[in-house]
C-alpha cells in the first residue's frame, strides 16, 4: 500500500495542480462538467414528420416504453414537452408541437415556443420540403441559434422512389433540401430513418453536433447518444479515461472530510456512479442490448457471457440498487479488502480500480459490437 503522503503527491501530480486543495477543486469541476452540464435540444418541424419518434429512438426507447414520447399517425404533441434522457438526466429533448397544424399557426409558433432556452435546434422535415421548414430555419438563424436540418423517413423514400439505386435517391433528396436552404447559409442536411438511427446519416449528425457544440457540452451529448458504431464507443471510452483521475481524487479519502463511516459511503458512491454511467453510456444495459439485438437480428446478444463487474452492474440495475452498494461490491474486489471498510481507500488504489473496471466494461462493449457485426 502507498503511504498517505506519497498518495497525496500522486493525486496532485495527476491533477497537474500545485496543491491538494487545488487538485480537489479541479477534480470537482471536471466531474461536474462531465455529469451535470445541461443540454437542451429542441426538436421542431411540421406535424407528423417524426419528431417524437426521433426523440424516443435517440433515448433508446420504444413508443410503448415508460417515459416515451407519444407518436403516431394523427397529431399528438400539443405543447413543448421535455423528455429527459433516461440515463443522462441533464440532457433534455424538447418535443415541440408540429408547426402549421390547426393548433399552431406558423406566425405565433416562434413566440410560443420560447426559442431562447435551447442549446440548438433540430428541424425535422419529411417528404417534400415545405415553406414552414425554411421559415423555421430563418427565424432560428435570426435569433443567432444553431440549427441542423434533418430529412426523416428516408426509408419510405427509398422504398417508393423509382431511381436506379439507393445512392441516386439519397443524392436527389439531399440536393433538393440544400437547394431550398441555400438562403440560410447552406447548412448541412442529414438524411435519417427515425425508426432506425443506425442507418444513413445519424453518425454524421452526431459528429457534426459534437464538433460544433461548446467544449463543455460535447461530452454530455456524446455520453447520451446510442452506441451505433465502434467510433462512437471509442469516443465515449476516452471521455471516461479523461475523468478517471478526477473521480479517483474525489472518491479517495484524501478529498473527503474525515468523518468515519460517512466518508466511506461518499467515496463508494462516486465509484459506483462512474461505473453505472459507463454501463449505460456503453449500451451494456438490458434495454440497449435488446434494441441492438432486434436491429441486427441477433437474439444471442442478450445472453452473451458477462464479466464479473458487468454482471454486478446488471443485477444492481435490475434491483434498482444505489450507487454506494455497487461501489461497495467493487471494493470487495480490491486485494486489501478488510481494512478498506474501516478507512478511506487511497487515490492510487481507486485510480487502479477505475482504470481496470473501465477497461473491462469497454472490452465488453467492444465484444457486443463485434458480435453484432458493427465493426
Ligand atoms: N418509416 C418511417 N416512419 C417514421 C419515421 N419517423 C416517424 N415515422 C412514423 O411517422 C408517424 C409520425 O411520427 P411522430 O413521431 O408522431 O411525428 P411528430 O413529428 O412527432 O408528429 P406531431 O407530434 O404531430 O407533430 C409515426 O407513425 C411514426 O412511426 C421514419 O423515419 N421512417
Ligand atoms: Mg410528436
Amino acid at each position: 500500500m502507498t503511504s498517505r503522503s506519497s498518495d497525496e503527491s500522486a493525486a496532485i501530480q495527476a491533477s497537474e495542480e500545485p496543491t491538494l486543495q487545488r487538485a480537489t477543486k479541479k477534480a470537482q469541476k471536471q466531474i461536474d462538467s462531465l455529469f451535470n452540464i445541461s443540454l437542451n435540444v429542441a426538436v421542431t418541424g411540421e406535424s407528423g414528420t417524426g419528431k417524437s419518434t426521433f426523440i424516443n429512438e435517440f433515448r433508446n426507447l420504444n413508443v410503448k416504453d415508460e417515459g416515451a414520447a407519444k407518436a403516431g399517425v394523427t397529431e399528438t404533441t400539443t405543447e413543448p414537452t421535455p423528455y429527459t434522457h433516461p440515463t443522462m438526466p441533464n440532457v433534455v429533448f424538447w418535443d415541440l408541437p408540429g408547426i402549421g397544424s390547426p393548433n399552431f399557426k406558423a406566425k405565433t409558433y416562434i413566440k410560443e415556443m420560447k426559442f431562447d432556452k435551447y442549446d440548438f435546434f433540430l428541424i425535422i422535415s419529411s417528404s417534400r420540403f415545405k415553406e414552414n421548414d425554411l421559415m423555421l430555419a430563418k427565424k432560428i438563424k435570426k435569433r443567432k441559434k444553431q440549427f441542423y436540418f434533418i430529412r426523416s423517413k428516408i426509408d419510405i423514400d427509398i422504398a417508393s422512389d423509382e431511381s436506379i439505386n439507393e445512392e441516386e435517391t439519397l443524392l436527389k433528396i439531399r440536393r433538393d433540401c440544400e437547394e431550398n436552404l441555400k438562403d440560410v447559409g447552406n447548412p448541412k442536411v442529414f438524411l435519417i430513418n427515425s425508426r432506425d438511427l443506425y442507418a444513413f446519416d445519424f453518425e454524421e449528425l452526431v459528429k457534426t453536433l459534437n464538433s460544433e457544440l461548446p467544449q463543455h457540452k460535447q461530452d454530455a451529448l456524446l455520453l447520451s447518444v446510442p452506441v451505433s458504431s465502434v467510433a462512437i464507443l471509442e469516443k465515449k471510452v476516452k471521455i471516461f479515461e479523461k475523468a478517471i483521475w478526477a473521480a479517483a481524487v474525489l472518491s479517495a479519502g484524501i478529498a473527503a472530510a474525515p468523518v468515519p463511516g460517512l466518508s466511506f459511503a461518499c467515496d463508494m458512491a462516486i465509484v459506483g456512479s462512474f461505473f453505472t454511467t459507463c454501463y449505460h453510456a456503453f449500451g451494456l444495459d438490458d434495454k440497449s442490448l435488446e434494441k441492438l439485438s432486434e436491429r441486427v437480428n441477433k437474439p444471442h446478444l442478450k445472453t452473451l457471457e458477462k464479466s464479473p463487474l458487468l454482471k454486478e452492474l446488471a443485477e444492481a440495475s435490475a434491483l434498482r440498487m444505489g450507487t454506494s452498494a455497487i461501489g461497495e461490491f467493487l471494493c470487495s474486489l480490491i486485494p486489501v479488502a478488510g481494512s478498506v471498510a474501516a478507512a478511506a481507500i487511497s487515490f492510487t488504489t481507486t485510480h487502479d480500480l477505475l482504470q481496470k473496471g473501465l477497461k473491462e466494461l469497454a472490452d465488453e462493449a467492444r465484444k457486443v459490437l463485434r458480435e453484432a457485426g458493427l465493426q
